[in-house]
């Protein structure tokens, strides 16, 4: 069906989880709703904060502006607003944009009729932002231990937390989150390249179908997952890669002291009995 009249069919009242009829219209091709307004009202907070954050300086270089966490005194109270506070308040407006997000995802997925896959993926991405800036903070004690908001002071947090245990990618769950994260491009890559590969056939031939798809995968490894199954695999490994990066984290300071070791870790393998009978 072409969009412009499928969209007419589908474009009907229902589907709010709050608001009822309110905020049941469109703006343009954008699904607006109660989430949409709460959506722009915390973006545009926090985007406001960390505009006035950058005028209390010391710079505009787009590359070094960064909103700062407190330090390490204030523990889990409220900091002074240039001292840390900013940063609270534009995580926890950050957070609420992701969440109206997430929620207005939820109510297109019900005024279509379809499931919440695309909401439930969100999810996981929203859940990985808040165990870096909530959960290991709270976790650690101090929101000290969150991350900086800035280009370049984020690149040097994620450094400077990986020498902190030694040599991160001792870490077991960061070994699971890039194995994961790898196969996750391994199979966009093979699914990508399959389907293209199908509806491009020489000039004159007709389009290919799974058939062709299939057989691609049982001469090459002896097994096709399927057309639906491909994507299983993929929203699987996909989230799954978020997840153990978050897992990660959590082991990493919450599990395993700060100070400590992630190749120091590896010794209960060595110390195991059946090497030292
Ligand atoms: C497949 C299939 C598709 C695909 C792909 C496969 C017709 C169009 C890519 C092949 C996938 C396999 C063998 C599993 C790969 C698993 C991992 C974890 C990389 O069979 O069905 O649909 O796109």
């Amino acid at each position: 069906m072409a969009m412009l009249s499928f969209e007419k069919k589908y474009r009907v009242r229902g589907g709010t989880l709050i608001g009822g009829d309110l905020f049941d219209f469109w703006v343009g091709p954008f699904y607006v709703g109660f989430f949409g307004i709460t959506t722009v009202f915390f973006a545009v907070l926090g985007i406001a904060l960390i505009l006035w954050n950058t005028a209390l300086g010391p710079t505009w270089n787009l590359w070094q502006i960064s909103v700062n966490p407190p330090d390490v005194k204030y523990g889990l109270g409220f900091a002074p607003l240039a001292e840390g506070g900013i940063w609270q308040w534009v995580t926890m407006f950050a957070w609420c944009a992701f969440v109206s997000w997430a929620l207005r995802e939820v109510e297109i997925c019900r005024k279509l009729g379809i499931g919440f896959h695309v909401p439930f993926a969100f999810s996981f991405a929203i859940f990985a932002y808040t165990t870096l800036v909530v959960i290991r903070p709270i976790l650690m004690g101090s929101w000290s231990y969150g991350f900086p908001y800035g280009i370049f002071t984020h690149l040097d947090w994620v450094s400077n937390t990986g020498y902190q245990y030694g040599q991160f990618h001792y870490n077991p769950a960061h070994m699971l989150g890039i194995t994961f994260f790898f196969t996750t491009a391994l199979a966009l890559a093979l699914h990508g390249g399959l389907v293209l590969s199908a509806t491009n056939p020489d000039r004159g031939e007709p389009v290919k179908s799974p058939e062709h798809e299939n057989t691609v995968f049982r001469d090459l490894v002896g097994y096709s997952i399927g057309t639906i199954g491909i994507h299983r695999v993929g929203l699987f490994i996909a989230l799954t890669a978020v997840f153990f990066s978050a897992v990660c984290m959590l082991l990493s300071g919450p599990v395993l002291s700060e100070g400590g070791s992630w190749p120091e870790w590896w010794e209960w393998w060595r110390r195991l009995p059946i090497w030292n009978a």
